[in-house]
């Protein structure tokens, strides 16, 4: 897809605030750190757009930016920060529940995970959790230019049968670094946006 316009659009910290206009949406799920910020800001070609920090746990609403005026890509807040308090844990499950449940269906989510870390127990109970929305998931192994070629197909198969993937399951290898993977990515994001135009023409 040609970016023409990326822009933020709103920071929602409750329920209330989430966008239900129609459009398209593309959610990024992922353990805090994983790079969901860093490959949304990569695939839209657009260094700032959403904060990145070293900081994990950082990006705590839902945050949404509209892409050619006509998908949303939107920016979860990550689980599994381990700093992260009582509060601010069932904070976010209630963020997250609102915002699968408002929204998962018309979604294509991406989920990330780390292809260094592999796929951790969290990660197995998201991937469970997300797919039970009825909503297309794709899962992407972030961060693969820190693996060489042979350890990176390690990496993959390893996630694939921690997450016990069937075949309909894709795993994309990206790398918001290099570049690595986003072709692939995004002719699935262009999919999701196609199919969802037909089903509401
Ligand atoms: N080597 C490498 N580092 C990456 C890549 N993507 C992200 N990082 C680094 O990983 C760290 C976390 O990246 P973020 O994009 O902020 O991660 P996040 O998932 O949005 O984190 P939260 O907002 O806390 O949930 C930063 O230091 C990034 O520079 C990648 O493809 N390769
Ligand atoms: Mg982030």
């Amino acid at each position: 897809m040609k970016i023409d316009t990326a822009e933020f659009v709103l920071s929602a910290l409750s329920q209330r605030q989430f966008l239900k206009d129609g459009k398209p949406q593309v959610a990024f799920a992922g353990r805090s750190n994983v790079g969901k910020s860093s490959l949304l800001n990569r695939l839209l070609g657009r260094k700032g757009l959403a904060r990145i920090s070293k900081t994990p746990g950082r990006t705590r609403a839902v945050n949404y930016f509209l892409v050619n005026g006509r998908v949303y890509f939107v920016d979860l807040p990550g689980y599994g920060y381990a700093k992260a308090g009582k509060r601010d844990r069932e904070a976010w499950a209630k963020l997250i529940n609102a915002y699968c449940a408002s929204a998962l269906q018309e979604s294509l989510v991406v989920l990330l995970v780390d292809s260094k870390v592999g796929a951790t127990d969290l990660d197995c109970q998201a991937f469970e959790y997300l797919s039970g929305f009825g909503g297309e998931l794709v899962v992407v192994a972030t961060k693969t230019d820190r693996l060489s070629g042979n350890r990176r197909g390690i990496a993959l198969r390893g996630i694939r049968k921690t997450l016990e993937l069937g075949e309909e399951t894709a795993v994309i290898p990206v790398s918001a670094k290099s570049g690595a993977g986003l072709k692939e990515l995004w002719h699935c994001i262009e999919l999701h946006v196609q199919s969802a135009k037909k089903r509401m023409a």
